[in-house]
């Protein structure tokens, strides 16, 4: 028995030496992936530049909510997107406990809101002021929903069931698994013309398609979020909607600007406009490329763009 344990135990040594000594591969980039395509896209054309300038790049698939943990710990090292109107509150929080370093803002405005298309105005008069909601709910009702409107969120964290009890809107939140859920079920009911309302956002391929509007629920203030009082609902928070002109930023993990200096620098630099953002979108949602395929293709047809965005002495 003891011999055996030694033989167990030499061979385990043997095992770790051996790992210690194989000339160790260069540690790589851990870029976020994440679950809509202007995210999956940038993080493509990030990791290509990367990967063209000599570094290792891994992808690691993390949804929105367990990014954070990952960051602090600098198991990932790269995030391209952040949205005002979904991680605010979390990345505030990170960032104000250094537990990760802000990347910078795209030239970008944002809106994450509930959205219709535009034949519903007539399902639903007095749209796109959130009170029509208070009248016409039943016209999103569903069999099974008790009569109550059915809302569809995608798979982000949204206070929306704070802001459907605040308004006091009888509305059932149904979240989905992924955004194609969201587009399949735009796709259908369009088709048909039928009620729905949905999760959207801008910059988003949506628009190109699909003409819409955003429900306008009272204007977000800090103050909706944090004091009961303030609002429509003296009692309960979350009686607004989201920011109509929300900021994009990128954020690093904290090891990332020492470990990887010139990478750190044109992450810094990477950055798009709304109609940029929506047309990479439309390459993967309406052209169904790859989100590597759009990758490519944007950063051969935008050379003289990305090449400034590396520094002069990280060449
Ligand atoms: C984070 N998102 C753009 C899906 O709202």
């Amino acid at each position: 028995m003891k011999k055996h344990l030694l033989f167990l135990a030499s061979l385990l040594f043997s095992v770790t030496t051996t790992a210690q000594q194989e000339p160790s591969a260069p540690e790589p980039i851990k870029i976020i992936l994440n679950n809509w395509s202007s995210q999956l896209i940038v993080a493509r054309i990030a990791g290509t530049i990367y990967q063209q300038q000599g570094f290792a790049v891994e992808y690691v698939q993390v949804p929105t909510n367990g990014q954070w943990y990952m960051l602090k710990h600098n198991r990932v090292h790269v995030q391209v997107e952040v949205w005002q109107g979904t991680m605010a509150e979390k990345y505030n929080q990170m960032l104000k406990a250094n537990w990760l370093v802000d990347a910078g803002t795209y030239d970008v405005n944002t809106r994450e809101e509930w959205w219709y298309p535009e034949y519903v105005e007539e399902l639903c008069p007095g749209l796109p002021d959130w009170k029509a909601l208070k009248h016409c709910f039943s016209v999103f009702s569903k069999p099974g929903s008790k009569g109550y409107g059915i809302y569809l969120g995608g798979p982000w964290e949204k206070p929306d069931k704070a802001r459907v009890r605040a308004l006091g809107l009888k509305f059932k939140i149904i979240n989905t698994n992924t955004a194609d859920e969201l587009w399949r079920e735009l796709k259908k009911a369009t088709k048909a013309k039928l009620p729905i309302i949905l999760f959207n956002w801008t910059p988003n391929w949506v628009g190109s398609i699909y003409k819409g509007k955003f429900v306008e629920f009272p204007e977000h203030t800090i103050e909706c979020e944090t004091i009961p009082e303030w609002g429509v609902n003296a009692s309960f928070l979350y009686d607004c909607g989201n920011p109509k002109v929300g900021w994009l930023k990128k954020a690093a993990s904290t090891d990332f600007p020492n470990k990887w200096p010139c990478p750190f620098e044109i992450l810094k630099n990477i950055n798009f406009t709304n109609t940029e953002l929506e047309y990479i979108s439309t390459l993967v949602d309406v052209k169904l490329m790859s989100h590597q395929d759009a990758a490519d293709f944007w950063l051969k047809e935008n050379q003289t763009t990305w090449q400034a965005w590396i520094p002069e002495q990280c060449h």
